[in-house]
């Protein structure tokens, strides 16, 4: 289906382009996929999602084994294989007070939990004590999952100057944060502390 768009609205959305930019980076020091999220726009706030996320128990592993999802996503955590399986997270970013257990559950059945607290979640489970997940709450909706090599892309930052955070499991609850300037494309690495 084809869309005649009005130049007002053409000339807007080049003007909205014109403000924000692509971050383009690297996450150097760990193996595998890490996370990296903009700490903060100033001035701005992000509402929850209405979009809950996904994390499911399959073949005695959480799958996907890394999730990141912005602050105040609800995440489903779903039993897909034939035994019980608990779910739960000892602290939040090495916080214990935000500890939590899911309790245990069967096949097919779901229980869901709204995260509200930024952080590393270390998700275990305490019938399969090999099982490790992980979930990632960003403080901000600009936030990626890095491929094997560790290269990123966050699209459409507003232009600014901002703290850009990475962290990868290698790093238990440590995170590694940098300086970006979103001014159009932008670049940066995140070398992570040994
Ligand atoms: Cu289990």
């Amino acid at each position: 289906m084809k869309h005649i768009v009005p130049s007002a609205l053409v000339f807007l959305m080049a003007a909205v382009a014109a403000q924000a930019g692509t971050i383009h980076g690297k996450v150097t020091g760990a193996k595998g996929a890490s996370v990296v999220y903009v700490d903060a726009i100033p001035g701005k706030t992000f509402p929850a999602p209405a979009q809950h996320a996904a994390m499911d128990q399959k073949g005695l592993m959480f799958e996907p084994h890394l999730l990141a999802v912005q602050k105040g996503t609800t995440v489903d955590f779903k039993n897909e294989d034939s035994v019980e399986h608990n779910v739960f997270w000892p602290s939040i970013s090495g916080n214990k007070s935000l500890g939590h257990n899911m309790g245990t559950w069967p096949r097919g059945q779901q229980r869901s939990f709204k995260f509200d607290a930024v952080g590393i979640v270390p998700l275990l489970c305490n019938v399969h004590p090999d099982m490790s997940g992980f979930i990632v709450v960003s403080p901000t909706p600009y936030f990626a999952i890095t491929n094997a090599a560790g290269v990123f892309t966050i699209a459409n930052v507003p232009n600014g100057t901002y703290k850009l955070t990475g962290w990868n499991e290698r790093n238990k609850m440590r995170t590694t944060t940098v300086d970006v300037t979103v001014s159009g494309d932008a670049t940066a690495t995140i070398a992570l502390a040994k």
